[in-house]
């Protein structure tokens, strides 16, 4: 349906704007789930839509629901959103550019007057990147019902912090039911966050699912001991094992090209200079998109460091896995209409398979969904450097406009055909 556009100056200008808040010296974003910058930057989310007229709802793990009323009230909104939650030396798109595309929307349909025959919302979804609590993606997987609230509730950040606590530092207690504010269907602009859009010219990816994904905590416990007396053939040291239990990981990362395996994480405790650590703990984070590749990269895995154990004197090795998101398909439907989309306005497409995880994973296993992708500069994510163009990022926000219209029952705009 295209022919309406948004406002690109108006979306990139609340883009800087959020990139404000939490701001890291080196151009990033730091702005960790339920932290007192999370929070700050869905106030200024909540101060732009307060200002359209847009009514909020809200639940106990703190998912933000913003809604534009259609003409039938009761008929099942049509959502479209992502995340302000950013890791802790992210980048100003991840997650943002779906939030503010999505009011961006709601906003030209004010600006235009267009009504809508069901109610469109715009979703921020609680702790997506899971940086500062596990899992990742918690808001909608509990809003979807994959976690029971009282499960998330309780998950403690590093220095013991419960996401309950941090809830009701800041009110979400009082939100309603998860799951219990239901939408019919779901769309979510990203950025690729990898480099193939880049590389094929490309301005639209159009998402048809996601890989599956695995998290571990991998753990080795010892003996803390003096660094000094204490003769290196008598130490319970778990750091002897590092290099032997990373390749481990990293071979299960050479399973094919579309392996991937990570080890984002590593700590010793107590993490002193003079002291021989008593633990070391490592993540493990392994995905690919063919679920049955990923089984047999979790055994090989598992025997790997069972074997290590086994050999390891005085140190106990253990592999727990944490999280497990499974392969991801997306609406057919929708990802056609993302595609038509595209192709009505002139942009260069490809289909493709998300490499990162989204809340819209958790969506696709209750209502209709699909993603859009826009590219990222050399693929870089996670990081500070990370850059959309604001061409690129209207665009993506265009399609998003398209396929929102479509899915919510708008009259044609002008000139074009149904
Ligand atoms: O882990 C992911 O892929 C996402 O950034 N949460
Ligand atoms: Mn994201
Ligand atoms: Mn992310």
């Amino acid at each position: 349906m295209a022919g309406y556009s948004v406002d690109g100056t108006r979306l990139w200008s609340r883009l800087m704007d959020m990139a404000e808040i939490g701001a890291t010296v080196n151009g990033g974003s730091h702005r960790l789930a339920l932290s007192q910058d999370d929070e700050d930057g869905r106030e200024l989310f909540l101060a732009w839509c307060a200002n359209r007229g847009f009514t909020v709802v809200f639940d106990k793990i703190g998912n933000l629901f913003v809604r534009r009323a259609g003409r039938t009230p009761a008929a099942p909104a049509v959502a479209i959103g992502s995340h302000l939650d950013t890791q802790p030396m992210g980048g100003r798109f991840d997650g943002v550019l779906g939030v503010l595309a999505g009011l961006e929307v709601l906003e030209t349909l004010e600006d235009l007057g267009v009504a809508t025959e069901a109610p469109v919302e715009v979703a921020v979804w609680t702790n997506e990147e899971g940086a500062r609590f596990q899992p990742a993606m918690m808001g909608s997987g509990v809003h979807c019902g994959v976690h029971p609230l009282a499960e998330a509730l309780a998950v403690a950040d590093a220095s013991g912090i419960p996401v309950a606590q941090e809830l009701e530092r800041f009110g979400y207690d009082r939100g309603v039911e998860p799951g219990s504010h239901a939408i019919g269907s779901y769309l979510e602009l990203h950025i690729e966050q990898g480099p193939i859009l880049e590389q094929e010219g490309k301005s639209i990816g159009v998402v048809t699912g996601g890989q599956a994904i695995r998290w571990y905590s991998l753990d080795l416990r010892g003996e803390e001991t003096h660094a000094g007396p204490m003769p290196m053939a008598m130490r319970r040291d778990p750091v002897r094992h590092l290099a032997a239990a990373a390749e481990l990981v990293y071979r299960t990362g050479t399973a094919d090209a579309d392996a991937r395996a990570t080890i984002g994480r590593i700590e010793t405790r107590p993490g002193s200079i003079n002291a021989v650590p008593g633990e070391l703990h490592l993540s493990v984070d392994l995905r690919h998109p063919d679920e049955s590749v990923l089984e047999q990269m979790h055994g090989s895995l598992a025997e790997g460091i069972a074997q290590l154990n086994d050999a390891a004197e005085g140190v106990e090795i253990s592999l727990e896995q944490i999280w497990h998101s499974p392969v991801v398909h997306f609406d057919a439907q929708l990802a056609a209409a993302v595609r038509s989309s595209a192709a009505a306005r002139g942009y260069a497409a490809r289909d493709m398979v998300s490499g990162a995880g989204h809340d819209a994973f958790h969506l696709a296993k209750a209502v209709p969904a699909a993603m859009v992708f826009v590219p990222c500069r050399g693929g870089i994510s996670h990081n500070a450097q990370e850059f959309t163009a604001p061409e690129q990022a209207a665009a993506g926000a265009n399609v998003l406009l398209d396929v929102t219209l479509q899915l919510a029952g708008a009259p044609a705009p002008p000139g074009t055909k149904a």
